[in-house]
């Protein structure tokens, strides 16, 4: 079922002292924009300056944030939409993604995960914010990501 287990998340107001890069792929680009569209309106609520970097496909995700965060971005959030086909390559597209983005998470910033991956364009729809959407993938990634941030910073105090 869709958003099943989502949490509520609750974040700090404001977030003007860090710097937020968005990847988007390419791929399947009415959703993508929709995903970036709720992400950067979410982000601005919370003063979240953001710059957004395209990419191809959700291939090319992880190599861009690999490089936000040697730029000094202090998190980066991810988005693409794979849409399973008739060969495996939805498979080792998705796992790919899915393994980068582990392997960033380990780099010391927090990683938001926005990348759909779908059965069919209904499923990805339903997930995008449109008005219509049962889930708003872009604004729940861009609330992981704050949330993140203020764990971390937590730590950081305690340390
Ligand atoms: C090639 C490909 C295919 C078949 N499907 C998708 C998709 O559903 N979503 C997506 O984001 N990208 C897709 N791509 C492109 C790959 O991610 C990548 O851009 C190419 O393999 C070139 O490296």
């Amino acid at each position: 079922m869709v958003g099943n287990g989502a949490p509520k998340i609750q974040t700090n107001s404001n977030y003007s002292d860090k710097k937020l890069a968005i990847v988007v792929a390419s791929w399947n680009e009415e959703i993508c924009n929709s995903l970036l569209e709720n992400a950067l309106d979410t982000a601005s609520q919370h003063s979240l300056a953001s710059e957004v970097f395209r990419v191809a496909g959700s291939f090319e995700l992880i190599a861009a944030a690999d490089r936000a965060i040697t730029a000094g971005f202090d998190a980066v959030a991810l988005f693409g939409v794979i849409i399973r086909g008739e060969t495996p390559h939805f498979d080792y597209v998705s796992q790919a993604v899915t393994q980068g983005a582990v392997e960033l998470s380990f780099r010391g910033v927090p990683i938001g995960f926005g990348v759909l991956t779908c059965d069919d364009y209904q499923q990805a729809l339903d997930r995008s914010g449109i008005a219509t959407a049962k889930e708003n993938k872009g604004k729940d990634t861009i609330e992981a990501i704050m949330m993140s941030l203020d764990t971390f910073a937590l730590m950081q105090k305690n340390s």
